[in-house]
Formats: C-alpha cells, structure tokens, sequence
C-alpha cells in the first residue's frame, strides 16, 4: 500500500536564494576560466573525477596513477570534506597528492582548485587527477577549469 499523501512542489520564486546562486556561478565560471588557461599554458591535463560516495573514484584514480605513472609526471588533488583517508591511499603510489579540506561543503570549486595549483609545480606536471567531494549532485554545478569531467557511477 502507497501512503503518500501530496507532493509539496516549490513555486518559482519560492526559493529565495536564486539571484545570489546565479552570482556564486558566474563568478565560479570565471576563475575556473582562469585556472583552465593557467593549467594550458604549462601543458597539464587536468581531469575532474565526480561521483557518489562509494562509486569508485579514488579506486579508478589509484589504477590510473598506477599505470599512467611511468610515462606522465602526476598529481592529485583530493576533495574531502574533513578527512585525508583518500589522499593517504593515493599518497601510496609514489604521487603527490594534496588533501582539500572543504569544511561543509559538498564540492569543490574553481577558487579552492587555484589555492591548491599555487601549490604545485606546474612545468614538473603532465597530469592532474581531482578526485571531487563524493557527490553526485553538487559538483556539476561547478566546474574547476580541467580539461575533462569524469563521473563514475556504480550499478547494480
Ligand atoms: N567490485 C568492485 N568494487 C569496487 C570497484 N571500484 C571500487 N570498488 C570498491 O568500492 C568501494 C568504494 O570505492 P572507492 O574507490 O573508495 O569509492 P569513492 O568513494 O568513489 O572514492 C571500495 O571498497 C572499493 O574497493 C569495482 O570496479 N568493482
Ligand atoms: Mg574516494
């Protein structure tokens, strides 16, 4: 037996921080244009990895780096809201790889991404790995400025 009883559908309007959303987006957009043409100009590749917690993207991330390790100079920068249990596990490898806190959010944007590339020596890099905050939802509202979004989902 069904129990539900009506569907509460927000109206337009109804949600009051739109304008301030289309702002935070904007702007987003513009330093991930910035971080795109940084990371052209020194030749790096740059792949944004999304997905839910548990579709497998630091897995995917630690076989690439195994394989892709011999021929490309890597580095991984590893969205986590608290924790650096992923960043260890790809730390690992032999890779370098920096541990970004986002407190409570459940993505990671293009600003946070450019504090982290300042980090990095960009002519030693061929290849950076992003691993995003496991989310499947909030991330592709944000892109970082890589080159490629990789989303990894698991089915049953
Ligand atoms: N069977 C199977 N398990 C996987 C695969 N990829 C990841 N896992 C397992 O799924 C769990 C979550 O993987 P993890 O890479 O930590 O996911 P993440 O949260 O997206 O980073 C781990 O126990 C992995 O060993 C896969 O392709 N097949
Ligand atoms: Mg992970």
């Amino acid at each position: 037996m069904v129990h539900l009883k009506e569907v509460v559908k927000a109206e337009e309007g109804e949600i009051y921080d739109i304008e301030l959303e289309a702002d935070l987006l904007k702007a987003n957009e513009e330093l991930a244009t910035k971080n795109r043409e940084l990371l052209n100009k020194h030749g790096v590749m740059a792949i944004d990895v999304m997905g839910s917690i548990g579709s497998g993207k630091t897995t995917l991330i630690e076989k690439l780096v195994q394989v892709l390790k011999k021929k490309y100079r890597i580095a991984v920068f590893k969205g986590d809201l608290t924790t650096t249990i992923d960043a260890e596990r790809i730390g690992r490898h032999g890779v370098q790889v920096f541990n970004i806190n986002t407190g409570r959010e459940c993505h990671l944007d293009a600003n946070v991404v450019a504090r982290a590339v300042e980090r990095i020596s960009l002519e030693d890099i061929d290849l950076l790995f992003i691993e995003n905050v496991g989310n499947l939802i909030c991330p592709a509202e944000f892109p970082l400025g890589t080159e490629k979004r990789v989303v990894v989902v698991s089915v049953t």
